[in-house]
């Protein structure tokens, strides 16, 4: 196979796809050279079957707004493969979700679950739905309406959603709930649930903290231990943005921008405990925008700006995708960035990624440096069938082990004869292997 064959057959039969065709040509591109090594794996049509998603539901999602207007949205879960566990992936709440958009993901998350070492395959669906403004009451029955029609696609061994931008605790707490009154069973099939109800401890912080914990293996190889005296950029201001500058500031870095859709904050004094809490508040009580920080603690707030051209050593985009661009990154490597570490799913664009590796800093793309939240979820799975939980302190001694494990297989698929880890190539070609394996063991289906 020719990646430039495949990416010109899937833009001709899916135009106006853009994402999902983004993803799909990155990882052609880093395993064209190991694909072709194996024509056991061409003579089946490995690769076509391997970027298109098994099955796409897609359903109307009817909802009653505060003012008794009947609403409508789509509602779509992708199940993508499920050679190696059953579909697994998070549900999107956005105004812009869309097949492409959701495509792009339920493929990213195939290669990110099998690099977890747990047995889940991919998946990710949602709604073009925007939660923003809208009352916890118009939340509750939007997320029951769409359990109407999702619940019975999904099932703790066939398909397990879970939270992504959009849906945290609160809206997976209202389709769990939905979902068992409907299949009348409990045996969990979301994560991300309440502790109270199934939930895993860690599972909240778990995106963030792995990003973190896969950092700092990336900056072990170059004699970094902590991050006292780095100075850090943090884009978006939800679940792993939060998480993740928690944990920044636990190993003493020091956290200078958080963002949101309108635009980011620059605090040179550094964003503190205290100032965290409270964006914790005005994020998760509030439901406030990240501008109400600049003014609380009167520090610069860019309207519709990104925070990449700010001078920093770490950065680490949580919000969305494409949200750096080359122009960003040639200005963060013109800023001295050592390590770029993806929270986000593919939040660089490819030429920002060619610019981080053509200065061979320390880049680490999303489906290596945030599967840490879908492992704790996939922890979340063993706990449920087993019918207990594990303390706070197992769980994150599990996260970490997996990150360190995810950081081995990129190094060792991922190392260029000059001793650079190419992280995009390794994620690509260890995921790549584990899926294919498991799909010719299985034969054709
Ligand atoms: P949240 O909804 O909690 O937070 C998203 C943040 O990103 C908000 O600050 C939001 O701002 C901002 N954002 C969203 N869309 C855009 C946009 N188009 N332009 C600029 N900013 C935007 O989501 P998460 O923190 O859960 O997700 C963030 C990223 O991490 C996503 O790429 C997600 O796929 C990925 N991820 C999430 C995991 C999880 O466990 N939750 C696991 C692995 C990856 P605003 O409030 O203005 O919309
Ligand atoms: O992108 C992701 O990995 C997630 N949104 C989390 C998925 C999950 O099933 O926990």
């Amino acid at each position: 196979m020719t990646t430039q064959t495949v990416i010109d057959e899937l833009q001709r039969r899916f135009p106006n796809e853009p994402e999902y065709i983004q993803a799909v040509h990155e990882v052609l591109a880093s395993i064209e050279d190991v694909y072709n090594q194996h024509p056991e794996f061409e003579r089946v049509n490995l690769i076509e079957r391997l970027c298109i998603p098994d099955r796409i539901v897609s359903f109307r999602v009817n909802w009653v707004d505060d003012q008794g207007r009947v609403q409508t949205n789509m509602g779509y879960r992708i199940q993508h493969n499920n050679a190696i566990g059953p579909y697994k992936g998070g549900m999107r709440f956005h105004a812009s979700v869309c097949p492409s958009i959701l495509k792009f993901l339920a493929f990213e998350q195939t290669f990110k679950n099998a690099l977890t070492t747990l047995p889940m395959g991919g998946a990710k669906g949602g709604s073009d739905f925007s939660p923003r403004g809208k009352s916890n009451a118009e939340i509750m029955r939007f997320c029951q309406a769409l359990m109407l029609e999702l619940w019975r696609h999904v099932g703790p061994d066939t398909d397990v959603p879970a939270g992504d931008i959009g849906v945290g605790g609160r809206e997976v707490a209202y389709m769990y709930g939905m979902y068992k009154k409907l299949a009348r069973e409990n045996t969990g099939t979301f994560t991300g649930k309440g502790v109270e109800f199934g939930g895993s401890l860690i599972r909240p912080e778990a995106t963030g903290y792995g990003n973190i914990y896969f950092l700092m293996n990336m900056l072990q190889s170059r004699g970094i231990t902590d991050l006292q005296g780095q100075t850090v950029c943090i884009s978006g201001s939800g679940n792993v943005a939060t998480y993740t500058a928690e944990k920044v500031l636990q190993l003493r870095g020091k956290v200078i921008t958080m963002s949101d859709s309108d635009g980011y904050i620059y605090d040179p004094d550094g964003i503190d405990r205290e100032k965290l809490d409270y964006i914790f508040e005005l994020k998760n009580v509030y439901r406030g925008r990240i501008r109400e920080y600049a003014e609380k603690y009167g520090c610069k707030y860019v309207a519709g700006g990104r925070p990449w051209h700010e001078k920093c050593t770490i950065a680490l985009p949580s919000a969305t995708q494409n949200e750096l661009n080359g122009d960003d990154a040639r200005a963060l490597v013109a800023n001295g960035v050592i390590a770029v570490s993806e929270g986000a799913n593919m939040p660089s664009t490819p030429e920002a990624v060619k610019v981080f590796q053509t200065a061979k800093i320390l880049y680490a793309p999303g489906k290596a440096a945030n599967a840490g939240g879908v492992s704790v979820s996939g922890l979340e799975m063993t706990q449920n069938a087993m019918h207990l939980s594990w303390s706070k302190d197992e769980v994150d001694a599990k996260l970490r082990e997996i990150m360190g494990n995810i950081h081995a297989q990129c190094v060792r698929y991922g190392t260029q004869p000059d001793g650079y880890v190419d992280y995009v190539k390794g994620a690509n070609i260890a995921a790549f292997m584990k899926v294919a394996k498991a799909m010719m063991a299985q034969g054709v289906l």
